[in-house]
């Protein structure tokens, strides 16, 4: 009897080792609003990795900016304060330079050829780049390809641009596209629906959704599809925190937060065209095809700017140039 006793302890204790998660709870930032690109990324991941931990997981989303700008957001990550976020590509590159190819402007052709870089062993570089810096990069989700919106004046081509005061992420690159396409750019964190209201700024550009979710269509009245960049968000966890995870745990994050980004993003695509008309149907005055080819010439000298010159971002660059062409 005693014997089996030990036995059946034995059991219990290997399959309970065998299955079970440590409990934990995870902190989520994301600085915008529920119904946003990031938040709907955020929400999925909460989604699948408590079901599938059984609910041993529990995740706890920060939204609107509750634990600061992205910027804010990074530095807390950086820390372990807070240990998952969903943030926009472009403030990254103050932390990793390397986060400024992907934001290289006009480099995808289309969402097929996003994901397979992306998902590819070019994404994985710039994911592991990130550990530099104390993010484990896990994958990407996205905003999208962002449109150039202002009160002034409709855009064609560049020379429509000219002096129009463009509010930017605060990232280095994004800022020297817009200079480089003769705007006066003004680098502020989000959100920026106040700047806009007042006339602060002229302009913005996002994509779609932000227009629509965030009613930019109230105070924008012109909006030219300009596709400059192709906008991801790199879903990064605390490397401080990844460590003491066990390798099971790791990989059942890891596979909750790609499937989340896989179904954001098909989500985020096949709500585009309806946004489109919505945003035309509330007044937006929309230039649909744009001189691209002027926007593009105006901006090919960049890959050899300084802001590029770092030899690993150049090495990166240059290889997914190539696999874009
Ligand atoms: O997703 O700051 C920005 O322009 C971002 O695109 C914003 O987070 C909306």
């Amino acid at each position: 009897m005693k014997k089996l006793l030990a036995l059946l302890t034995m059991v219990t204790l290997i399959s309970f080792s065998g299955s079970a998660i440590a409990a934990m709870e995870i902190k989520l930032g994301v600085v915008t609003k529920p119904g946003s690109a990031q938040n709907i990324a955020a929400e999925k991941f909460k989604e699948l990795i408590e079901q599938r931990s059984n609910g041993d997981i529990k995740v706890q989303i920060f939204h609107s900016a509750s634990l600061g700008n992205e910027t804010e957001i990074l530095q807390q990550v950086q820390m372990n304060t807070v240990q998952m976020a969903i943030v926009t590509g472009g403030p990254f590159d103050t932390f990793d330079p390397m986060a400024r190819v992907i934001n290289y402007p006009f480099l995808f052709k289309d969402h097929a050829q996003v994901d397979k870089i992306l998902d590819g062993p070019l994404g994985a570089e710039l994911l592991k780049s990130l550990e530099g810096s104390s993010f484990k990069g896990l994958c990407f989700s996205e905003n999208g390809f962002r449109n150039l919106t202002n009160n002034r004046r409709p855009v064609k081509s560049p020379k429509d641009i000219k002096g129009l005061k463009i509010r930017t992420m605060a990232s280095a690159i994004h800022k020297t596209i817009w200079q480089t396409l003769g705007a006066n750019p003004t680098p502020m964190p989000w959100p920026i629906y106040t700047e806009l209201e007042q006339g602060v700024i002229d302009g913005q550009e996002n994509p779609l959704w932000v227009m629509e979710v965030y009613k930019f269509y109230e105070i924008q009245k012109y909006m030219t599809l300009t596709r400059h960049v192709y906008s991801y968000h790199i879903d990064v966890a605390s490397l401080q925190w990844w460590k003491t995870l066990d390798a099971k745990t790791q990989k059942m994050i890891q596979k909750a937060m790609y499937g989340a980004a896989v179904f954001q993003r098909k989500d985020n695509r096949s709500k585009n065209a309806g946004r489109l008309k919505f945003l035309k149907e509330k007044g937006m005055q929309v230039e649909e095809n744009p001189d691209i080819g002027a926007f593009r010439a105006k901006v090919s000298g960049l890959k050899d700017m300084d802001i590029y010159k770092n030899p690993k971002v150049q090495a990166l660059l240059v290889k997914i140039l190539d696999a874009t062409k």
